[in-house]
């Protein structure tokens, strides 16, 4: 297994006709090798970020007044790449890392890599642009990222960016995990505004992002480059908030510690057709040290129907909201990630292929994977969409 870079195979037939060609004929099936995980946490050896860090790793120029440590503690989030099974993590900005190079820890092989270099030069001002335009300043990123599944592409709106004011942008990228290319893009309708509290979601049912800034709940259309303002009051939310869809009840559901009500609290906009998209406040209990928390980790569980949350205040316990009680529930267990500051934004997330949530807590730590349940997690089958390239 060691000699073979799965990442290098970029579907799902691919990746079983790897197996199946590389594997010796003792072995009967692309299962056998799959990594099965149990209940409660676990962590994956030999995963550290710092360990490929670009700035440690022939790009001192990168490195800024933080080093390595910004890429998960300087506000940065990740996404979920479902096709291969691998969360990405990206990030830096302001004065604190000037590196724009993706990372990804990939659940089937259980590696962890740098996905690209940093591009050069690094910003001299606070522009949105840099390499000629072409790709992305790096930027704390918040909850303001998420993996686009119907085009296989990663969203990215806004986020500090890196420069000495860490100004905040409201620029609207994609990058392709095909083409391994960045694309700015040139959205029409309102665009919201650049700030701390942006909050996005990605909608597997209508293919739309849904994006919260610190007033008003948007879509955005990747394929036509179209963001839609859809709530019509204008509301006062603070920052340190994540926002996630529960793709069932269709609902945006934004929690963390608000510092404009100076406490937690748990939003709500039914996104569902003929919505009026009026943000309503949930009455939730049980969730103190996850509603409270900055930038808390929450992500769906499609197996239970319920939210799961995670945050650097939670110590190894991870908390459920149910929607259809509004009650969280504590899951306790021992051997989680130790704590860090500035919040875990994406980093905490859902993988649909191995029943399973994994977080990237610290580039100084391991990647952690929590499984929910004591039971067999039934692998699905991969998606119908994919063909080998
Ligand atoms: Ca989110």
């Amino acid at each position: 297994m060691s000699s073979i870079s799965l990442v290098k195979y970029k579907t799902w037939s691919a990746f079983v006709a790897l197996f199946l060609t590389a594997l010796p004929a003792a072995l009967p099936a692309a299962e056998a090798v799959l990594p099965t995980f149990n209940q409660g946490w676990q962590s994956i050896p030999n995963t550290k970020i710092r360990a490929v860090c670009a700035g440690e790793n022939g790009f001192p120029q990168v490195l800024g007044n933080s080093g390595c440590w910004s890429i998960t503690g300087a506000w940065n989030g990740g996404v979920f790449d479902s096709r291969r099974n691998r969360l990405i993590v990206w990030g830096g900005g302001h004065n604190d890392y000037f590196g724009n190079e993706l990372y990804a820890f990939n659940l089937d092989s259980l590696t962890l890599e740098r996905l690209t270099d940093p591009g050069l030069p690094t910003a001299s001002s606070c522009t949105p642009a840099i390499a000629n335009g072409t790709q992305p300043n790096s930027r704390h990123t918040y909850d303001g990222i998420e993996y686009v599944t119907n085009l296989d592409k990663m969203f990215v709106f806004g986020g500090s960016l890196s420069c000495g004011a860490g100004n905040f942008g409201s620029d609207t990228w994609m990058y392709d995990f095909q083409t391994e290319q960045w694309e700015r893009k040139n959205p029409s309708g309102p665009i919201p505004a650049g700030d701390a509290g942006m909050m996005t979601a990605y909608d597997s049912t209508s293919g739309l992002i849904y994006l919260h800034d610190r007033r008003h709940l948007y879509s955005y259309d990747a394929s036509s480059d179209a963001y839609v303002r859809l709530s019509s009051d204008q509301v006062t939310i603070g920052y340190h908030m994540v926002g996630t869809i529960d793709p069932i009840r269709r609902q945006f559901v934004i929690t963390g510690h608000d510092v404009v009500q100076g406490r937690g609290m748990v939003y709500a906009y039914d996104i569902d057709s003929g919505s009026d998209y009026d943000m309503r406040t949930l009455s939730t209990s049980g969730g103190g040290a996850i509603v409270n928390a900055a930038y808390p980790g929450l992500d769906f569980d499609p197996t239970t129907g319920k939210f799961l949350a995670w945050s650097e205040d939670s110590g190894s316990n991870v908390y459920s909201l149910d929607l259809g009680t509004n009650q969280w529930s504590v899951l306790s267990f021992s051997g989680g990630p130790t704590s860090v500051r500035n919040g875990t934004h994406g980093r905490w997330r859902y993988s649909p292929a191995s029943g399973v949530f994994v977080v990237a807590n610290d580039v100084d730590d391991d990647i952690y994977v929590f499984k929910a349940s004591a039971g067999d997690f039934v692998r699905p089958n991969a998606p119908l969409d994919l063909t080998a390239e």
